[in-house]
């Protein structure tokens, strides 16, 4: 029997539970990690479900995977080595590659069944495989980035999951120290950092942690995803200690027309103006974001 209705219910927003209408379920699986939902909503497109919780839907994707990326990758001259660790529907490697300047961008997503729902149910979020720079790795992103040798990389993503279940050591301590360490003096990271509205306790505990490691500086920026819990995300963005990054005054515009990799449609949320206007926050979250 097909629910007609979807509930997203988590200990993680308890108390509330954003609804989508199911037109059809596409697929139903378990991972090695994860229980793996993709169905087709009659509001938002085809929209994918880890463990119970919403990752993307093909209507609002746009607003989040173009905002984790070109924040840091525009906040810098020239990236050229971009990491990516989680992001297996492939919607960071679609945005990255509209970049010019980078030369290799390598991906390390833990779940296989991920990579193979998007690449079905998603093409137009899994396009970002077609770009030849793209070389990807499964497996997970922890042990991953604890090989890669010191300063490595211009840009680390982190597209990741939910603290609970095969993520929550990427919002450990141990975890951004290997992040800082693969960075290049003066590179960026920005990682997936929860909503202002649910989880204050956790982004306090982020930015603490990240003002001990990243010397450069230390930033907390957000955007509007309907389909997300309470509406918004935020993002971390740190650098390392280096040439200075002032993440509110992008220096790298994207030039769509010498966009190398054209299999994918032009920006759809991200510009300049929302670039700068991302990190300014309600006086609620300022408060323990900006003065702790
Ligand atoms: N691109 C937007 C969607 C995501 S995807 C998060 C990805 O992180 C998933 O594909 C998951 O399998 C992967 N992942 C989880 N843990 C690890 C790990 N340890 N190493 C590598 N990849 C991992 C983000 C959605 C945010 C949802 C907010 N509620």
């Amino acid at each position: 029997i097909i629910p007609e209705w979807f509930s997203e219910i988590s200990p993680m927003w308890p108390g509330e539970a954003h609804s989508l209408k199911v037109e059809k379920i596409l697929f139903q699986g378990k991972s090695e990690y994860q229980d793996v939902l993709v169905f087709q909503s009659s509001a938002y497109g085809n929209v994918l479900v880890l463990d119970g919780a919403i990752q993307i839907t093909e209507r609002d994707e746009c607003a989040y995977q173009e905002m984790i990326t070109h924040l840091p990758l525009c906040s810098i001259l020239n990236p050229k080595k971009v990491l990516v660790i989680g992001g297996g529907d492939g919607g960071v490697l679609r945005e990255v590659s509209r970049h010019s300047s980078v030369e290799h961008i390598d991906i390390c997503e833990i779940d296989a069944m991920v990579v193979e729902v998007a690449k079905k149910f998603f093409p137009d979020v899994a396009v970002g495989y077609e770009d030849p720079r793209v070389s990807l790795h499964i497996g997970d992103g922890v042990a991953f980035l604890k090989a890669v040798p010191e300063g490595t990389y211009d840009v680390v993503i982190v597209d990741s999951s939910d603290p609970i279940g095969p993520a929550q050591e990427l919002f450990e301590k141990p975890f951004f120290e290997s992040v800082a360490k693969a960075l290049r003096p003066g590179g960026v990271v920005c990682t997936q950092a929860e909503s202002i509205w649910l989880h204050m306790h956790i982004i306090e505990e982020i930015v603490s942690v990240c003002r001990q490691i990243f010397k450069g500086s230390v930033n907390y920026a957000w955007t509007t995803v309907p389909t997300y819990p309470s509406g918004v995300i935020g993002f971390m963005l740190c650098s390392t200690e280096g040439p200075p990054v002032d993440f509110q005054r992008p220096v790298n515009p994207i030039d769509e027309n010498k966009d190398p990799c054209k299999a994918k449609g032009p920006l759809k949320f991200y510009n300049s103006e929302i670039h700068s206007a991302a990190f300014c926050l309600p006086t609620f979250a300022k408060r323990v974001i900006n003065f702790n």
